[in-house]
């Protein structure tokens, strides 16, 4: 059985929703996250490290906000950023601004110790990664549902906290980035 390795319950349960949870274990491994400017990198070194600690096929996800007029900050650095000010000091920044496009990134990596068709160049174990982006804006909080920036992101008129896991698995980078790898992994 695939193992999804997470230690955010809001990304599992989308995850569960749009593979099923006769796909996927949920397997909850804090996996040591290095720092780099971009998400392939990151995801392709925790699904080898994640890989090593489980033993068994391994998906991991990073993913993160890409604010435009910050240069994509927080990006990478998303997570650190939700737990230290938090998404509504995020949406108190980005307010004055006169523009606020944004994207969410998600990069889904995947590892079992086999060759894969295009793996991450950089030697080590094989490694593969399917890309999600979705674009949208930055908004005031509104939404109960999601987690983490969903509230302050809107596409087409609704915030990500406005939509349930299945709505928002139809837009969303989490969404394209499991179906590109679903695709893939049914033909394994
Ligand atoms: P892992 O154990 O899977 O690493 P994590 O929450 O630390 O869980 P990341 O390192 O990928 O995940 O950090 C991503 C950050 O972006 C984190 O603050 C999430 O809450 C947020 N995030 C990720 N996907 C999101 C989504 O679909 N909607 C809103 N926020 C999201
Ligand atoms: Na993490």
């Amino acid at each position: 059985m695939l193992q999804y390795v997470t230690t955010n319950p809001g990304k599992l349960r989308e995850a569960e929703s749009y593979l099923g949870d006769e796909m996927i274990d949920a397997y909850d491994y804090d996996y040591p996250e290095i720092q780099a400017p971009t998400l392939e990198p990151i995801a392709a070194a925790g699904a080898r490290d994640a890989y090593r600690e489980v033993g068994q096929p391994v998906v991991v996800d990073d993913a993160g906000l890409f604010i435009e007029a910050f240069d994509g900050f927080p990006g990478p650095y998303s997570s650190f950023v939700e737990t230290t000010i938090g998404v509504d000091r995020v949406w108190e920044l980005a307010e004055p601004l006169s523009d606020r496009p944004a994207s969410f990134r998600c990069v889904l990596a995947y590892c079992d110790g086999e060759a894969v068709d295009d793996p991450v160049d950089d030697g080590d174990l094989p490694v593969q990664c399917f890309t999600g982006v979705v674009d949208g804006e930055i908004v005031a909080p509104r939404g109960d549902g999601g987690f983490g920036y969903d509230p302050i992101f809107e596409h087409d008129g609704a915030t990500f906290a406005e939509r349930t896991a299945a709505e928002k698995n139809e837009l969303s980078h989490r969404g394209r980035a499991l179906a590109a790898f679903a695709e893939w992994y049914q033909q394994r």
